[in-house]
């Protein structure tokens, strides 16, 4: 059997490395790169955007960050654990799914498992009778929203942790009950924090998931690299580095493996703390995640902490409904609807329907699309899509406007994969144009959106 010992990477240095690598690894690995699509549950998962993380425990109680396993379960004691109030609260910010870290790095299990004594069945919070991953799953069930869960690796209460064949078997009997009793799961954290120098059977973790659950996605920072469907960022900032490529190599395993850009709302701190108002993010600390992530082709993924109550800070709650009427303000109002008659094929772009795409001719590697306009409009932000179902093929695009004598550049960049948001000094025209530079293939665009976001703005969200 192949065991795998874990190893923190850094993504984007392997994303790189693949695009600068020498000629030869270059020529062979580009060439299988342009084949490379998403298996449909990555589609599906890429469309999320935006999800939450949810870290709750004996840490909570404790004023911790990382418990070290020694923790009476009897600290555990929420008054009003309320995961309703959380998953409203991340649906008003626009999440779309939510993962609960079902056991972090202390070992103490948020569902009443078999496996161990150390879990909420030996806390006073509802007798010992309570099942926090239950009441997660329902409530994001119940408001729309996608479940998964996280399962520390490292395990710091749990004596069979220093015998690996020992652990792994514990692990597995773990896994199987999230993966049995709680319906579909969305995605599956694996976080190698704390797991250097640990070897697990990682081959048979993937392998007991996929058993019970199919379409579930793997997030891995560590060593999987033949299995892992999502890739960490290399940083906890919420800063996906433009450029971002779906397709990447981990040590010989070229794989679609898109990109979660894990954050918290406090500022370093995944748990609660007690007087930590400080610490939380700013509306527009948040705007600029979200389009510093998602507008990057990218997932974001906000960690949320319940307090020692159970329940989300009321400041944060209200941070988290001003986060989404911030962007439902920003991008609410797409000025390409506007846009006056055109061919079917362009329309599809331009008609705020990720379900449709504009194809440019095939076999082609550049083209044009172009929107007019009745009467000019003024806009400063672009939102492009590719449409990435059979890869993603743009690999420099620029966006002109025309000034009644010629077309002026606006803006411009290399990938644009999922999403891709770029800010400027504010144009007006009635013509504006989406040149595709160069793509592997016949680029396909779901969505060109333009909007007047913040007049005088002049950054651009792409670090030149
Ligand atoms: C990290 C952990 O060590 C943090 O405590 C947190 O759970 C974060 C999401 O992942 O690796």
């Amino acid at each position: 059997m192949t065991r795998y010992s874990i190893k923190k990477l850094c993504g984007m240095t392997l994303a790189l490395g693949l695009w600068c690598c020498a000629s030869a690894c270059l020529d062979a690995q580009t060439s299988n790169a342009v084949d490379i699509k998403p298996s449909p549950q990555q589609v599906t998962w890429q469309d999320l955007e935006f999800g939450v993380i949810i870290h709750f425990g004996t840490n909570t109680f404790l004023n911790r960050e990382w418990g070290d396993g020694t923790a009476d379960p009897k600290v555990f004691n929420p008054a009003n654990a309320d995961p309703d109030q959380w998953i409203r609260a991340a649906k008003d910010a626009g999440a779309r799914y939510v993962v609960l870290v079902a056991k972090h790095h202390d070992g103490f299990c948020l569902w009443p498992t078999e496996q161990t004594k150390y879990s909420v069945a030996a806390s006073p919070w509802k007798d010992g009778k309570g099942d926090l991953v239950r009441m997660t799953a329902d409530a994001a069930r119940k408001y729309g929203l996608k479940f998964g869960v996280y399962l520390s690796p490292w395990d710091r209460h749990d004596p069979r942790y220093k015998d690996s064949a020992a652990y792994d078997k514990y692990y597995l009997s773990e896994l199987e009950e999230l993966a049995q009793n709680y319906g579909n799961l969305v995605e599956f954290w694996l976080d190698g924090a704390g797991s250097e120098g640990h070897v697990y059977d990682f081959k048979k973790i993937v392998e007991t998931l996929r058993t019970y659950q199919p379409n579930t996605l793997v997030f891995a920072d560590m060593a999987l690299f033949e299995y892992g469907d999502i890739r960490w960022v290399g940083n906890e900032g919420g800063e996906i580095p433009y450029e971002n490529w779906n397709v990447i190599d981990r040590h010989g395993f070229l794989r679609w493996r898109p990109v979660e850009a894990d954050t918290p709302l406090h500022k370093k701190h995944w748990f609660w703390h007690p007087d930590d108002e400080a610490s939380l993010k700013s509306v527009e600390e948040l705007t600029t995640l979200y389009e510093h992530t998602v507008g990057r082709g990218g997932q974001l993924m906000l960690g949320l902490a319940p307090d020692n109550k159970g329940l989300l800070p009321d400041a944060d709650v209200a941070r988290l409904k001003e986060m989404g009427d911030a962007l439902r303000t920003r991008y609410g109002k797409n000025l390409a609807l506007t846009h006056s008659p055109s061919d079917a094929n362009t329309s599809s772009a331009l008609d705020g329907d990720a379900d449709t795409f504009w194809s440019a001719p095939p076999g082609s590697h550049s083209a044009v699309m172009e929107a007019s306009f009745a009467k000019p409009v003024t806009f400063d932000h672009a939102l492009t899509s590719e449409w990435l179902n059979d890869g993603q093929h743009v690999e420099k695009y620029a966006i002109e406007a025309w000034d009644g004598k010629g077309w002026k550049p606006v803006t411009g960049g290399n990938a644009i994969g999922h999403k891709k948001i770029d800010a400027f000094a504010p144009v007006t025209a009635s013509r504006v144009r989406l040149r595709i530079l160069s793509s592997t293939r016949e680029a396909h665009i779901r969505e060109f959106q333009i909007f007047r976001i913040d007049a005088g703005k002049t950054s651009s969200t792409t670090p030149q």
